[in-house]
């Protein structure tokens, strides 16, 4: 029989230049990439989840310089820094795709040879100013006294044949496929901030840049004297990482349906140069682009010079990688700048994660154990309190879909937290230690018991997607057979799914308290 097919979810994350460490803010994008990922293949999607690295460009060929190393070799151990990391992370990435790759210069090749072919690059020569750390040309009249606009860095001034891409032909059509779709650009402060980019005229793109300059990219296929542009090659990852050109089926499944992770420092690139670029390629746009805010530390914006940057291996060392991909989600909304601080970690992990859900799980837990020999209970005539406890379940559930839909993570942590005090109330006013004492209590004592376990299973399948080691640990300590990842989170999170009469474990903590005098700073 024919079996309807699933509905497909893409989400990718920037592929991030090679040339530095990895540090919180490549966690932070990836993170959240990871939770909407893993929260789709929970509720039944078909999902491709792609991250990679960028491995071109000036920057890159640059640092290989400095070290005085042959790029390829030198970038083969940056990348493994990277996937290790995602693996620490517990990061569930379908692919990873790095700009080098074959199959990834095939379709740049590819790309750029379709649009020559049909005028959409034309050669000319170019006469104005270059700033090498952004990879940008400036006319002079861009210029801020005389320095980048963007970065505040000297300029050089050139001249020279390149290749330019017509990207302002396609003006009209950027701005009213932002008009009429008012998902496309997420937040709205950064459609906004497009619309407004895209009131003064579009200029063509140079795409190109000669090899006596920078040799370090892929070669323009029409012209063997140029590398392409290391944006028009990066950006490109996100159709060859699904194999554009050559695996017809997987790339109509997931490209209509892509959504692009991104920092708000490269919203033009993927809101103004990608769109246009597709459209040119006859490819449709992808369907959302959602600029997260960066992270600042303590206070002080990150950078090498002022030795602030927060290392995430460091950080899973220190507070356990749960702790790291709930604290990045939660903290601030994800569309808007945070701080990092240890204060703020320690603080959120001691009283959201060791003393909110930690003490809720072990004494639910403990009380299974000893009143029960750790049998799972039935319940029977619900009171009110009891009623209340599910109804709250089962609003958690809906908010969660639209939470998810907006990428709101910290709202969505923060109703599934609701459920977590509520059913510490739940613990508090029925108190099961009371119930306990008295044999004709039985019943109550077990509905009481029932209900908070079954709380708790809830609440591991919610937290999954944000907390992937702890919901495991959670569903396994409560003595539940299924696969946790083979749930649906919508079938499954229906309140009665806890079968009774199954073994729950004594509990082991699930966060630790952590003692803020033993964190240095420097942690
Ligand atoms: O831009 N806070 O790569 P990249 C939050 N290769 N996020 C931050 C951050 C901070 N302080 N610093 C960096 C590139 N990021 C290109 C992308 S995509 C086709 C090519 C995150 O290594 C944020 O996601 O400089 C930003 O967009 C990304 O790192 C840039 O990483």
């Amino acid at each position: 029989m024919h079996q309807k097919s699933k509905q497909a979810f893409y989400i990718t994350t920037p592929i991030y230049y090679v040339n530095d460490i990895p540090h919180i803010g490549h966690a932070y994008t990836t993170v959240a990439a990871d939770i909407a990922a893993r929260y789709r293949r929970l509720e039944g999607y078909q999902v491709f989840f792609l991250t990679g690295t960028d491995e071109h460009g000036q920057k890159v060929e640059k640092a290989a310089q400095e070290r005085g190393v042959d790029p390829k070799s030198h970038w083969d151990e940056m990348v493994k820094r990277f996937q290790s990391l995602w693996k620490r992370l517990n990061i569930s990435n379908n692919d990873f795709i790095r700009t080098t790759e074959p199959r990834h210069k095939k379709v740049v090749q590819k790309i750029l040879q379709d649009l020559y072919d049909r005028g959409e690059i034309y050669s000319d020569n170019y006469d104005g100013w270059y700033c090498i750390p952004c990879e940008r040309f400036w006319t002079e009249k861009d210029l801020t006294d005389g320095k980048c606009p963007d970065c505040l860095r000297s300029v050089t001034e050139i001249s020279e044949k390149n290749y330019f891409f017509r990207m302002s032909n396609y003006q009209s059509w950027l701005i009213e496929n932002i008009e009429k779709n008012e998902r496309f650009i997420l937040p709205p402060s950064r459609r906004n901030e497009i619309l407004g980019f895209l009131r003064s005229p579009l200029e063509d793109l140079c795409i190109s840049r000669p090899k006596k300059r920078l040799s370090w990219g892929i070669e323009i296929p029409f012209d063997t004297d140029y590398v392409t542009y290391v944006w028009f090659d990066a950006l490109i990852n996100y159709v060859s990482g699904i194999e554009y050109g050559s695996d017809e089926e997987l790339f109509s499944t997931f490209w209509p349906e892509a959504i692009h992770l991104i920092g708000k420092d490269i919203l033009t690139t993927h809101t103004v140069y990608w769109p246009t670029m597709l459209r040119a390629s006859g490819l449709t746009p992808p369907k959302m682009v959602f600029a997260h805010g960066w992270w600042t530390v303590e206070g002080k914006k990150m950078s090498k010079s002022l030795q602030n940057v927060v290392e995430p291996n460091r950080l899973i060392d220190t507070y356990g990688v749960d702790a790291v991909r709930y604290f990045l989600m939660r903290e601030v909304p994800f569309g808007t700048d945070g701080d990092f601080s240890h204060a703020a970690m320690v603080h959120r992990i001691n009283s959201d994660l060791a003393n909110d859900l930690g003490n809720l799980f072990s004494r639910t837990l403990s009380m299974v154990v000893r009143y029960l020999d750790g049998l799972i209970p039935t319940s029977s005539n619900l009171q009110e309190v009891d009623r209340s406890l599910q109804e709250l379940s089962g609003k958690v559930l809906q908010q969660l879909s639209d939470q998810m839909d907006d990428l709101a993570f910290n709202k969505a942590l923060s109703s599934v937290w609701e459920m977590v005090n509520a059913t510490n109330k739940y613990v508090d006013e029925t108190a099961p230690w009371s119930l306990a004492k008295e044999e004709k209590d039985r019943p109550r004592l077990d509905t009481v018991l029932y209900q908070a376990l079954e709380s708790l299973r809830i609440i591991a399948l919610f937290i999954a997607a944000f907390m992937p080691s702890t919901s495991e640990k959670m569903w396994s300590q409560l003595g539940i057979e299924e696969n946790l990842w083979e749930q649906n989170r919508i079938e499954n999170g229906k309140w009665g799914g806890l079968k009774p009469g199954r073994t729950v474990t004594k509990p082991m903590p699930l966060f630790p308290r952590i003692d803020p005098s033993k964190i240095s700073q420097g942690a």
